[in-house]
């Protein structure tokens, strides 16, 4: 019985290594671009669309989004990448919602959420998340630095978030590429898009990184004014949430 069953092993092993060789030439499709690479050679004003179905600030904002036509019509309309909510609790998502999302895209998908443990950065990544987020004002810098290392390691690229000068100083430490502004105080909820320029007047621009303005846009001109500082990009939520229209707005 043997030789019978190394006979056919022999066979499968050859079907293995068939497969191996083909799979060298078909691209894996979960594979997305890389935001980082995308932004930064970039000459227009990018967005990045969030599924936001809640927050603390405006309380239910979409709660009856299908989050994956939802984040399909982003893609379509032109969105580099798809920022996703995870948060249950204030924000009504889940990784639920970004691993529907993240297998239905073929763009980058950021895990948007209050990140303070390794664990939660293993989870986005099961989910499917090409980006997470820290939050400079969250995080301790030590800690800051042991996640944002571990996400690295793990193959995820960092967005790391900051609202003012010294917060930007805390994420050039760590060597930050991707750096968002968030023009919403998380304490007040004010939103202010005056962040974004002060922030880029201190931005080493002549440095490989990226700079991303967050909340808060609502207006073309607003899109306008936070590119006009140097944004590569906005980050977009409530806007795109609440609009029948999102090819319209993108556009
Ligand atoms: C989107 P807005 O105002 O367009 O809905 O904002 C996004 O910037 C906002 O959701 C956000 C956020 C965060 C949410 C920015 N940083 C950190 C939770 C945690």
């Amino acid at each position: 019985i043997l030789e019978q069953i190394l006979e056919v092993k022999k066979l499968e092993v050859a079907d293995l290594l068939k497969q191996e060789a083909l799979s060298k030439f078909t691209k894996t499709p979960s594979e997305p671009p890389s935001l980082f690479e995308t932004l930064y050679n970039t000459q227009h004003l990018q967005v990045i669309s969030e599924i936001k179905r809640a927050s603390p600030s405006k309380g239910l904002i979409n709660g009856h989004v299908n989050p994956v036509q939802q984040a399909l019509a982003y893609e379509k309309a032109g969105a580099v990448a798809i920022s996703v909510l995870t948060d249950q609790q204030f924000f009504k998502g889940s990784m639920d919602d970004l691993q529907a999302v993240s297998s239905a895209v073929n763009l980058p998908v950021l895990c948007k959420d209050f990140i303070i443990h390794p664990l939660q950065i293993d989870q986005a990544k099961r989910a499917g998340a090409s980006v997470i987020l820290l939050i400079v004002a969250a995080l301790e810098q030590p800690l800051l630095q042991e996640l944002f290392d571990y996400a690295s390691k793990l193959n995820l690229e960092v967005l790391v978030e900051v609202h003012d000068v010294e917060e930007l100083q805390r994420a050039l430490v760590i060597n930050a590429k991707m750096i968002g502004v968030n023009n919403r105080n998380l304490k007040t909820f004010e939103v202010d898009l005056a962040n974004t320029a002060q922030i880029a007047a201190h931005f080493p621009f002549h440095e490989q990184r990226v700079l991303i303005s967050e909340s808060g846009i609502a207006e073309v001109s607003d899109a306008i004014s936070v590119a006009q500082v140097g944004a590569h990009a906005v980050l977009v939520g409530e806007t795109l949430m609440r609009t029948e229209n999102i090819d319209e707005i993108l556009h």
